[in-house]
């Protein structure tokens, strides 16, 4: 079964959106096999967002994630990487369609409350940063 790789940013943890994001994912079928409250450190954030490193607003998204506690999460289901990006929504939320949660809950394009894997090598990939394989049910 496919596997994808979630993580609430900073931001939605802040402002309470945790539970909003996991219930919106498990209605919609995928089910939660992996779950944590962490502070995601500088270097995770490097590894994490290494693709961006030469992007201009790589220094505004490190600072960003390094912010405060996140929520990374593992969901599995049918198609779960595109199931899971469909249901957060456009990376702008002011792009994002409503019934998103980038387009429901955010304006800001660097606080955009939640972070999906973009292909399955990508979650496989962040699913092993952030987690140990005995963390996974
Ligand atoms: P994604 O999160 O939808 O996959 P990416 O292009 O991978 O989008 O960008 C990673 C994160 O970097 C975004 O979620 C957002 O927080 C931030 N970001 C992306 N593009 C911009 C930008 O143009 N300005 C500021 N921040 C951005
Ligand atoms: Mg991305």
């Amino acid at each position: 079964m496919a596997k994808t790789f979630v993580m609430v940013k900073p931001d939605g943890v802040r402002r309470g959106l945790v539970g909003e994001v996991i219930r919106r994912l498990e209605q919609k079928g995928l089910k939660l096999k992996a779950m944590k409250l962490i502070q995601v450190t500088g270097e995770l954030a490097a590894r994490h967002y290494a693709e961006h490193q030469s992007k201009p607003f790589y220094p505004e998204l490190i600072a960003f994630i390094t912010s405060g506690p996140s929520v990374p999460m593992v969901f599995e289901g049918r198609e779960a990487v595109v199931v899971a990006r469909t249901i957060m929504g456009a990376t702008d939320p002011v792009k994002a369609l409503p019934g998103t949660v980038r387009g429901d809950f955010g304006i800001e394009i660097t606080e955009n409350i939640v972070h999906g894997s973009d292909s399955p090598e990508s979650a496989e990939r962040e699913i092993s940063l952030y987690f140990a394989p005995n963390e996974i049910v």
